[in-house]
């Protein structure tokens, strides 16, 4: 082993758990690239079935490319196992197939990523599960909506689209003295700014596909959490309830991602910081978000819970929707799109696209407001950036009404 839990979090996320001595001597990991795997002897396949013998025996359960990621995952959270999925979907709902049943209640933030709402509101509670929206921005709400019937506590922080954040270590308190397991959608945050398994949550879920991976080149999602516990997830929810399982090439892929996350994450923070002061300094918008600026609602929260404030900003222009679609389409550089953690900067607009899952009623109700635009601020030049935002805004100004009354 090249490598400790002890070692610094860049360090880890290139080599936790790998030993080149043991692969003849290759670099980097070899991939795995099998569906299944061939038994000794008869009776050392049944023994594996069985539980009774250590080893591989089908992707759908383990392999070992994935087993290293997992590893990796799993110390970057500092958690006792993760478990690899095809997708963020994938990831959350192994998860929540694994700890809800019929009957049981689970409580969500009110700002969730448009598929993970759906999920809830139309998969989950198809199945008997109640699904209470509460606005976790103030943990007290909590303690109002908690029953005998609530199981799990669930939300993003920062969350998508609109950057709500969410006191991990004061929610945590408060549904653990109800026995009410706490999960963390950590995929704006990602574990290098901010790691919610020590704070106090049960489980933590990632979209992979956005900052891990980090170059828009793969799907991926994941789960960490306490050993035991993920032991369910994967022979329960994964293997036998979704079948979610990551291919061994996007875990190569992943893995790759993983080993820049910290030198992204500066420059994706670095960037955003300078783009938000832009933004919030020009007379054609009206209001920006990003946990970094001393104007954010949050500020001294996020000072608290996060390293640093991320790469995702959101913001209205003057002229609401309208502007805000001019404005998209008059950008040069930056590309329309969703997805956001890669090295492009990345726009797009969350009531139309990423959150189009609810609806108009639902999004007035969840706080996703109609001229909100969401950037997801890239590795390039930050001037770049900045010019092409500028030019963008500045002909707004001229054509749509985008000055501040
Ligand atoms: O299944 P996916 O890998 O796309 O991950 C789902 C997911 C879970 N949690 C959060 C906080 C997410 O942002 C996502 C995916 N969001 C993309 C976005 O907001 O752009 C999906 C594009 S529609």
């Amino acid at each position: 082993m090249t490598t400790s839990s002890k070692s610094g979090f860049a360090t880890r996320a290139i080599h936790f758990g790998y030993d080149p001595q043991e692969e003849k001597g290759a670099l980097t990991p070899p991939l795995h690239m099998t569906s299944t795997f061939c038994f000794e002897t008869a009776e050392a396949g049944g023994e594996m079935f069985a539980g009774e013998r250590e080893g591989y025996f089908y992707s759908r359960v383990s392999n070992p490319t994935l087993d290293l990621l997992e590893r990796r995952l799993a110390s970057l959270e500092e958690g006792g196992a993760a478990l690899a999925t095809a997708s963020g979907m994938g990831a959350i709902t192994a998860l929540l197939w694994t700890l809800l049943k019929s009957g049981d209640e689970i409580v969500v933030d009110k700002t969730l990523y448009g598929c993970t709402f759906a999920f809830m509101r139309h998969g989950l509670s198809r199945f008997g599960v109640n699904v209470i929206h509460a606005d976790l921005t103030d943990p007290q709400n909590l303690t109002e909506v908690l029953s005998d019937k609530t199981r799990v506590v669930y939300f993003e922080t920062p969350a998508n689209p609109n950057m709500r954040l969410v006191d991990i270590a004061a929610i945590c308190e408060i549904a653990h003295k109800k026995d009410v397991q706490v999960v963390v959608d950590n995929t704006y945050a990602t574990p290098y700014l901010c790691r919610p398994l020590t704070l106090g949550a049960d489980f933590v879920v990632h979209s992979a596909t956005k900052y891990l991976g980090g170059h828009g080149d793969l799907v991926a999602g994941c789960v960490v959490g306490r050993s035991e516990d993920m032991m369910n997830v994967r022979l329960l929810g994964l293997k036998d309830m979704t079948g979610a399982v990551l291919s061994p090439m996007n875990a190569m892929l992943v893995m790759r991602g993983l080993k820049t996350l910290a030198l992204r994450m500066d420059r994706h923070c670095e960037n955003a910081m300078h783009i938000a002061r832009m933004l919030e300094d020009h007379p054609a918008v009206s209001k920006v978000s990003y946990p970094g600026l001393e104007s954010f609602a949050q500020y001294d929260l996020a000072q608290q819970q996060m390293d640093k404030p991320g790469g995702m900003i959101a913001f209205e222009v003057h002229g609401g929707f309208e502007g805000g679609i001019a404005m998209m389409n008059g950008l040069k550089m930056i590309q329309r799109a969703v997805s956001l953690g890669d090295t492009e900067s990345l726009i797009q607009h969350p009531a139309s696209m990423t959150h189009s899952a609810y609806t108009a009623e639902e999004r007035a109700e969840y706080l996703i407001s109609d001229g909100l635009i969401r950037l997801s601020v890239g590795l390039e030049d930050v001037c770049d950036i900045e010019e092409d935002l500028l030019q963008a805004l500045n002909k707004g100004m001229k054509t749509h009404n985008m000055a501040a009354e």
